[in-house]
């Protein structure tokens, strides 16, 4: 249900407690539980046994250190990315978020938030809805039940759906008001920049509240300043397939787009076809992403020599 230094809240039949969150068997980060995770639990040591096959998991550098990864979620099946229609709303960090969704396997909702405090918010409706064919983008007002009530439907029966974005974007304010949980805690903005204060902490799940959709389940998650990319290297080329698709047009296989003869990218965005900005954002991910999986590839043949020294 939720994590904290050494410990997890566990929740099965009968009893809701903290317990530590080692194993018996000592792993990497991916290794470790996370929220959503099912557990097996010795009821009467009261330690996790293992932890069951995870049928989807979110995951990121750690910030501050991207050789490092942080457990975001696990057994997700729905992301809502959060972003508000006032400063924090961003097209490139949309981006990030789609990718990672696309390399998770899970279903994407973008969800805007403070629709009440912008005059013009279905303009940002429509930027958010042309990044991906099909893209399901929600306007809400986040403290109003009758307004985020349309995102009810994304959280049904046995569902999981993990709240994610900037801090003061009101991931907890939709939690709170789609659980009525009434303790979660939330904070306004600063009002210098318009960001959060990074009021929640913690990874957290709340069950939804009763009626109909009792059953689903919502995960809250800390703000993010950042996020970086790593081993979404299918996501980023399926999120960019405008983009990717023309690429194989160019003459050379290893073509880097800039003075190559032949490259169809330049050509595509002479001609209009390509939205150069776009194309830039592609580029900056796809390399930040071979950067980042280079080192965590070498992270791993790092711990997997020295097991075996120790062998
Ligand atoms: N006007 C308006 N205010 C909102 C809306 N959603 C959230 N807020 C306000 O925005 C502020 C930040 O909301 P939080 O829910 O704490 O934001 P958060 O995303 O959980 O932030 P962190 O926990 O720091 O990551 C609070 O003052 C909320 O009342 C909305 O739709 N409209
Ligand atoms: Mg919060
Ligand atoms: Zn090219």
């Amino acid at each position: 249900m939720s994590v904290h230094r050494g410990r997890v809240t566990v929740t099965g039949e009968g009893f809701e407690e903290s317990i530590p969150s080692s194993l018996p068997t000592a792993g990497g980060a991916e290794d470790r539980p996370t929220v959503g995770d099912w557990l097996l639990i010795d009821r009467d040591t009261r330690s996790i046994v293992r932890i069951l096959e995870r049928a989807s998991l979110f995951k990121r550098p750690a910030p501050g250190d991207e050789r490092r990864v942080q457990l975001i979620a696990a057994n997700v099946d729905t992301l809502f990315i959060v972003t508000s229609c006032t400063q924090d709303f961003n097209v490139a960090r949309l981006e990030r978020y789609l990718v990672l969704t696309r390399e998770v396997g899970v279903r994407p909702v973008v969800v805007l938030t403070k629709a009440d405090l912008s005059p013009a918010p279905e303009r940002l409706v429509d930027e958010a809805r042309a990044l991906q064919s099909g893209l399901r983008v929600e306007l809400v007002d986040g403290r109003d039940p009758a307004s985020a009530a349309r995102l009810v439907e994304y959280c049904g029966i046995g569902q999981t759906v993990a709240v994610v974005g900037s801090s003061g974007v009101g991931k907890s304010t939709l939690v709170k008001t789609l659980t009525g949980t009434a303790s979660i805690a939330t904070q306004p903005v600063r009002e210098e920049d318009g960001k959060g204060r990074h009021t929640t902490t913690v990874r957290e799940m709340y069950r939804l509240a009763g009626g109909a959709h009792a059953g689903g389940w919502l995960v809250d998650t800390p703000g993010m300043r950042e996020l970086q990319m790593s081993e979404v290297t299918i996501g980023v080329t399926e999120v960019f397939d405008d983009v990717t698709n023309v690429t194989l047009d160019c003459r050379f296989s290893n073509c880097t787009h800039s003075d190559e003869p032949g490259c169809a990218i330049k050509a595509a965005m002479a001609e209009g076809r390509l939205d150069p900005a776009r194309v830039e954002r592609w580029h900056k991910l796809a390399q930040e992403d071979a950067v980042n999986s280079g080192a965590a590839a070498a992270r791993r043949s790092r711990s997997s020599k020295s097991a075996y020294r120790r062998r």
